[in-house]
């Protein structure tokens, strides 16, 4: 990929896309019980409060989630105990959550996955579980591996669960190659009729690999769809390096819209990413520079969007747009 850096990206960005202020929203200092990092957040609505599930990294290697509630979707107050601790199966890693409420049921997609030579192993399950109450939960899916990212369409299509995900198709440790596809299912366990949604080959900046970011957002003219892109600098992509999963790939996020009734076919798709670091919180190298990482978006009653993204693996930022300018870079 000659010529492509990460400035040009950055000059690329989606100018309708506003970063709070006052970012980061969330830090680990926040947070009432052990963390190292609090990170990619899942987003809903429970009645008038706003409700982030947050990736929790803590200091001994383990993962859990936290819950944080607001009234105005920017000053979060953090629950004093974590809301969902990893079970025997889960290798004491639970991540990336993202959350999506459909009649009565908040049902959470996260992933699990063991450290290390296990890793190679076991490879990484996708996980279902879901709650009415964010008290006690119910976990009814568990991938085969190698899958992760998934985010389920806020209501049912065709009478289905929709879901789109990232599986590996060629094996964790490939060189590249890792994909969107989509699949439908009846009750949320049982996931057939998977479609390959969008190709890395197709999206220039995110060629090491992409995956869907938050749930879609409806709108009168398709499904609004956030994902994420992994692109490795032209200057680190040789030898062993482009092998490495460290610190060179940059995250950003891109745009595309998806049929309302066939959400298999992409409508519109923005060429450029919409979103990619380059503030001090996303360039943190404290853990990881170079990281956006949406994972939980709320629509609001005035047609704008909250987009809640983890920022260098370290912290939790917001920014807003509204869904009719974004629908705007679809067309142009
Ligand atoms: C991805 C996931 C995310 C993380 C991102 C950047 O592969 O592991 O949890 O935020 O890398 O490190």
């Amino acid at each position: 990929m000659s010529g492509f850096t990460q400035q040009k990206m950055i000059e690329m960005e989606a100018k309708c896309i506003e970063r709070f202020a006052g970012n980061p929203i969330i830090t680990p200092q926040d947070v009432p019980f052990p963390c190292e990092r609090v990170y990619n957040p899942a987003a809903c609505m429970q009645g008038d409060d706003y409700v982030l599930i947050l990736r929790v990294d803590q200091p001994d290697g383990k993962q859990c989630l936290g819950l944080a509630r607001s009234k105005d979707g920017i000053k979060f107050k953090i629950d004093r105990e974590p809301v969902m601790v990893p079970a025997e199966n889960e290798f004491g890693h639970l991540n990336d959550p993202r959350i999506t409420f459909i009649d009565g049921w908040y049902y959470l997609t996260y992933c699990s996955d063991p450290d290390g030579e296990r890793l190679r192993e076991e490879g990484i399950y996708l996980c279902i579980a879901r709650t009415r109450d964010f008290k006690s939960w119910e976990r009814i899916y568990r991938s085969q591996p190698d899958n992760r990212n998934a985010v389920i369409f806020p209501e049912k299509i065709n009478g289905r669960f929709v879901r789109l995900d990232r599986p590996f198709r060629r094996g964790y440790r490939a060189e590249m190659g890792y994909d969107i596809w989509l699949s439908e299912s009846p009750d949320m366990q049982f996931w057939g009729k998977h479609k390959l949604l969008l190709s890395h080959y197709d999206v220039e900046w995110g060629s090491h690999k992409i995956g869907p970011a938050a749930p879609p957002v409806k709108t009168p003219a398709g499904w609004l769809v956030f994902f994420h892109g992994a692109f490795i600098p032209e200057s680190e992509n040789t030898g062993w390096k482009k092998w490495c999963c460290g610190r060179c790939k940059v995250y950003s996020a891109g745009l595309m819209l998806l049929d309302l009734n066939e959400p298999w076919k992409i409508k519109a798709i923005r060429k450029n990413p919409v979103l990619v670091p380059h503030t001090d919180y996303e360039m943190n190298p404290v853990y990881r520079p170079d990281v956006v990482f949406p994972c939980g978006i709320i629509p609001e009653a005035d047609g704008t969007i909250k987009i809640y993204y983890g920022a260098s693996d370290y912290s939790i930022a917001l920014a807003t747009a509204k869904i009719d300018d974004l629908l705007k870079l679809l067309d142009e």
